[in-house]
């Protein structure tokens, strides 16, 4: 789609509200029945069904509501839908929508929705409105909450429902271990710019100097994480934080979620299928304690958000910020391993292609990244246009996620995106990569 005009801008929301539609749907009532769908499989996690229900009203609000200024359709349901007014171990109790009626809910929004577009005008003068940036919102809502339900997935019990769909993956010469990123200055973040669709979070761009640091080439693999388990190292405190080390004997974990141990070989369980654990691939569902426990072990430490963001889409050779790694293009199969294409990370050190201007490949997909650092806003933030997506999250205790995963849509994984959880989450798709002082 020409997205430099109002046409153009139309015809790609129009296509991108119909795929992330059929992949919510494929995650749901086309794959598990009313029982599974409305099940609690995890106290952590909503039932299914919420989310599903919870993107139409989503939809209904802003692009129903604000955005064309029509009448409500289903006001009443508001509050059942509303993330604040429920905590998503309590869902499962609330008189939801049952899966058929969420499912037509959901066309009817849809319908609506599609009526309207056409006598929107994306005026300058509407921020709302302008490039789209509303309809660019609640697609990146529903594929954020369509990797929310996968992970649901992965918390589940029960033989596999969803297709293995192996992608190719790249051959890739090895490359080195760490890369070194000079002394200076570089532009974090956007002002939306090659990024109209990019969130308030991730704004407004602003300089920030850094002093030579080391940082690793690709995401720490299952292999190397073995290592650290082998070594003792959730045995010993001296690897922790005082709080990393408390919720070490709280929750009593000695291993990333979902490994185990079988008959002398390590094993981990995948969507309903349990596998050898494979030494290649990206180390996933590690809370953020144990990614910083590991740096330290290596004699290393997380990456700063900052630090990540600069050995991502930094040039040095023309001292500008790119929008990903490779370059300004969008992302293509092989840059980078997003969009569910497979079931899982690729091996470590795939995606040359992709690999930034330091060097370092798979900063986009295959897993989210822990930093070391705590979600507040960038100087100069300003609320656009709700407090309650990021602002109200700022320094209450969750740290950044940068980078998106495998499971991440290519819509809502970019250099800037910013995610964030609390250190003590496994259930996302998360890994790490270390980084350490050059000096
Ligand atoms: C940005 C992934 C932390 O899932 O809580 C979904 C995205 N915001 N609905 C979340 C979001 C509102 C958010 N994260
Ligand atoms: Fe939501």
């Amino acid at each position: 789609a020409d997205m430099s005009t109002e046409d153009g801008i139309k015809e790609r929301v129009a296509a991108e509200l119909e795929a992330v539609r059929r992949r919510s749907l494929g995650l749901t009532v086309d794959v598990l029945d009313t029982g599974e769908l409305t099940a609690q499989h995890s106290p952590l996690m909503s039932p299914l069904v919420w989310d599903l229900a919870h993107v139409g009203n989503y939809e209904e609000q802003w692009l129903v509501r604000a955005a064309a200024g029509d009448a409500p359709l289903r006001p009443e349901i508001d509050r059942l839908y509303d993330a604040f007014e429920h905590p998503r171990a309590d869902r499962v109790a609330l008189p939801l929508l049952p899966p058929r009626e969420a499912r037509s809910y959901l066309d009817q929004v849809r319908s609506r929705v599609l009526d309207s577009l056409g006598r929107v005008r994306f005026t300058p003068d509407r921020p709302l409105l302008a490039g789209g940036f509303v309809y660019g919102m609640v697609v990146q809502h529903e594929h954020q909450h369509d990797e929310t339900m996968l992970a649901t997935h992965q918390l589940r019990r029960g033989g596999p429902v969803l297709d293995e769909r192996p992608a190719p993956v790249p051959g890739a010469p090895p490359g080195p271990a760490e890369v070194l990123v000079g002394e200076g200055p570089f532009t974090m973040g956007t002002d939306g710019g090659g990024d109209p669709w990019s969130y308030d979070n991730e704004r407004p761009a602003h300089t920030v100097h850094l002093p030579a640091y080391w940082i690793d080439a690709a995401p720490v693999a299952n292999r190397a994480y073995l290592e650290f388990v082998a070594d003792g190292g959730y045995d010993h405190p001296r690897w922790w934080t005082p709080a990393g080390w408390e919720w070490r004997n709280r929750s009593g974990k000695r291993t990333p979620a979902f490994w185990a141990r079988e008959g002398g070989q390590w094993t981990r369980r995948r969507f309903g299928r349990t596998e050898p654990l494979p030494p290649d691939e990206p180390v996933q569902h590690v809370c953020w304690y144990e990614a910083d426990a590991y740096a330290r072990w290596a004699g290393k430490r997380l990456p700063t958000e900052a630090e990540w963001e600069k050995a991502a889409r930094f040039d040095p050779a023309t001292g500008t910020s790119r929008r990903f790694p490779w370059g300004d293009a969008d992302p293509g199969p092989d840059h980078a391993n997003l969009g569910q294409r497979r079931l899982g990370p690729a091996p470590a050190g795939a995606f040359p292609a992709g690999a930034s201007p330091y060097g370092c490949r798979q900063m986009i997909g295959d897993v989210w990244e822990w930093t070391s650092t705590d979600f507040t806003g960038y100087p100069g933030f300003a609320v656009f246009p709700y407090a309650e997506y990021s602002e109200v999250f700022f320094g209450t205790g969750y740290k950044v996620l940068r980078g998106g995963s495998w499971a991440t849509h290519p819509s809502v994984a970019r250099a800037t995106f910013r995610n964030w959880d609390y250190p003590i989450r496994r259930q996302i798709f998360a890994g790490f990569r270390c980084a350490r002082d050059a000096a």
